[in-house]
């Protein structure tokens, strides 16, 4: 997919510099940066009620993210967030390199799945070499292999409510568990993979094993790390702060978090 055309591709960035005057210029310079200024982030997280349906509305619902070539692969592609999962359960997993592990389909299916990760590396394959944007001002290019999240939901069949598709991770800040969502749109989107390969080796502790979530169109803390279940819901109401991620409750960022 390298050569891909992403000239029609608006993004966040584009459209908010293309409403917001002043800011959009920074915006467009200094794109990385911007959350280090309070002032700017805010002016962001107020500009999210019109930016989903803008997004949703201007770009195909199968616009690609941009995929690049393996010579513009980072040399190095850092870790953030939490690093490993602190608790005895995950502890054991990785002990014994994940052969007992399994992945928890269920919420709003027809038939909840319980998968290995053998049965996730044997699924049909996508790999993808794309770019991830991490609000804290960094970004790397990286490769992700694993089977198409739209795979595994078609596997576990959705009832007719479902709207969200959560992810629930391994890891805790304190006692709060990292929790991530998607909506249907962007669950069925062909780039959306539980990856459990990056850069052509089993994904790292570091970087979330077993498997991970990349949607290739939105920020970095969407691409929940140490995915121990997907549950599909009819709302986001309800759990933990109600906000979709645990990003989301705890400091305001932007659910559809479209780079
Ligand atoms: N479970 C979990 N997923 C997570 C995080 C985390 O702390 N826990 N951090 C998020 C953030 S902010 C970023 S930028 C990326 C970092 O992924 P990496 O460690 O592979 O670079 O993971 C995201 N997913
Ligand atoms: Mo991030």
């Amino acid at each position: 997919m390298s050569g891909f055309n992403n000239s029609a591709i608006l993004s966040r960035r584009r459209l908010l510099g293309m409403g917001t005057v002043g800011v959009g210029g920074l915006l467009l310079a200094g794109c990385d940066k911007i959350n280090a200024n309070p002032a700017l982030r805010s002016i962001l997280q107020g500009a999210d009620d019109l930016h989903y349906p803008l997004q949703r509305g201007m770009l195909g619902r199968d616009t690609l993210a941009r995929e690049f070539s393996p010579a513009q692969m980072s040399p190095v592609f850092r870790t953030n967030g939490n690093v490993t999962a602190d608790t005895d359960a995950y502890r054991a997993h990785v002990a014994d390199n994940f052969a007992r592990w399994t992945l928890t389909v269920d919420g709003l299916v027809k038939t909840p799945l319980a998968l290995p990760l053998a049965a996730l590396m044997a699924m049909p394959q996508r790999s993808q070499i794309t770019r991830h944007d991490c609000v804290e001002g960094w970004s790397a290019i990286g490769k992700w292999q694993g089977p198409q999240l739209g795979g595994i939901l078609a596997m576990a069949g959705l009832l007719p409510a479902a709207r969200y598709a959560v992810f629930h991770c391994a890891d805790n800040f304190g006692t709060t568990p990292y929790y991530e969502s998607i909506d249907l749109i962007e669950a069925f989107h062909p780039q959306s993979i539980l990856a459990w390969r990056m850069n052509d080796q089993p994904l790292s502790v570091g970087h979330g094993a077993p498997i991970r979530l990349r949607v290739e169109r939105q920020l970095g803390y969407k691409q929940a790390k140490y995915v121990m279940r997907v549950e599909l819901r009819d709302t986001l109401a309800g759990l933990y702060g109600g906000k979709g991620g645990f990003w989301e409750d705890s400091t305001g960022y932007q659910w559809y978090a479209g780079i």
